[in-house]
């Protein structure tokens, strides 16, 4: 009989221990397009810099295993019946997620994205790495510095809903017939993010365009993905890969010369902005135009009317410094 009796005492008291502490830590969700990518890795790393360094701030690092709008959305609604404090969010679409984080701020979680981000009503602030246009012009550029008498390219991006992508492709079909007239754009392809589909979507363009010159890939795992099939299929030096990739994972493509140069900012620096963003909108910072948000040891960054605000410039990868990068992300 006692026994009963003091085994719901000494639960009561394990629970309200655990709850006091996190009672006044805060709960920040990095809620990423999928766990298994590196750069998502990457910036968890650096979201937990920004948490140790704030002191008191838990990071729940979690997304879907596949990149898909539906997984996150169940991942944000469990994220509310655990009343975090905030969601910080690459999303896989742009408006599909858009209840589910209004429902989110409608019981007083604050909601950004970053990265990938979702349309104005959704979110309070929008993270972006860097200028979407600049990034849009980089990745063919990285190709047609290459191909001095242009050709044939194609692009193998992530989903087709993604936000970030979608952006950055719309920027260099807007700036290609008068920047790059010699460089023709064959074809636009998602692998989702997935590396078994982005290695089929590189294996189709290359089977559909005999004259492919370069394959864009303006993802990290896409470009692992195009780089081994040019790799496997003995295409150095017919097929450039180029596109944003991971230093860390494309290394051996610079050095086996399937790419000759990528680009990227920096992942860790991306997750700490994001962690650093939603700690003052839970203190209490207001996202209007015009307002500066302290980015720690990173910096700062002012809202436009948009509520978004990009952060550097995209960084070149080449043979002579892929390698000391390599050991950082
Ligand atoms: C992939 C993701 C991410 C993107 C990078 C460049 O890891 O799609 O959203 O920013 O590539």
């Amino acid at each position: 009989m006692n026994i009963f009796k003091k085994l719901a005492v000494t639960t009561a008291i394990a629970v309200s221990l655990a709850a006091s502490p996190s009672l006044a830590t805060e709960r920040i969700a990095l809620v990423v397009k999928s766990l298994g990518n590196g750069f998502f890795d990457a910036a968890a790393k650096g979201a937990e810099k920004a948490a140790a360094e704030l002191g008191d701030v838990e990071v729940i690092y979690t997304g879907p295993t596949a990149a898909t709008a539906e997984g996150q959305i169940e991942i944000v609604n469990s994220l509310i019946a655990q009343n975090v404090d905030a969601i910080a969010i690459s999303s896989n679409d742009p408006d599909a997620l858009v209840p589910a984080l209004k429902k989110a701020m409608d019981r007083g979680i604050k909601v950004i994205s970053w990265d990938s981000g979702v349309a104005q009503d959704g979110r309070m602030v929008h993270l972006n790495p860097s200028d979407t246009g600049l990034i849009g012009e980089t990745i063919i550029k990285l190709a047609a510095d290459y191909l001095p008498e242009g050709g044939d390219v194609a692009i193998l991006s992530a989903s087709s809903t993604a936000t970030n992508q979608n952006a950055w492709i719309d920027a260099a079909k807007e700036i290609l017939p008068t920047k790059f007239p010699n460089i023709n754009l064959v074809s636009v392809v998602y692998g989702d993010d997935d590396s078994v589909k982005s290695t089929n979507e590189a294996k189709g363009l290359i089977a559909n365009h005999p004259d492919l010159k370069a394959i864009i890939a303006p993802t990290t795992v896409g470009v692992v993905a195009a780089a081994q099939v040019v790799t496997d299929m003995d295409l150095i030096g017919k097929v450039n890969v180029t596109g944003l990739a991971l230093p860390s994972e494309f290394k051996k493509f610079i050095d086996n010369g399937s790419s000759k140069a990528v680009a990227l900012w920096n992942p860790i620096d991306l997750g700490y902005s994001a962690v650093q963003i939603s700690h003052q909108l839970i203190k209490g910072a207001k996202a209007e135009a015009g307002a500066t948000f302290s980015l720690g040891s990173v910096g700062e960054i002012t809202l436009d009317d948009t509520g978004s605000a990009a952060m550097a410039a995209p960084f070149q990868f080449d043979a002579s410094n892929i390698e000391e990068f390599s050991k950082i992300y």
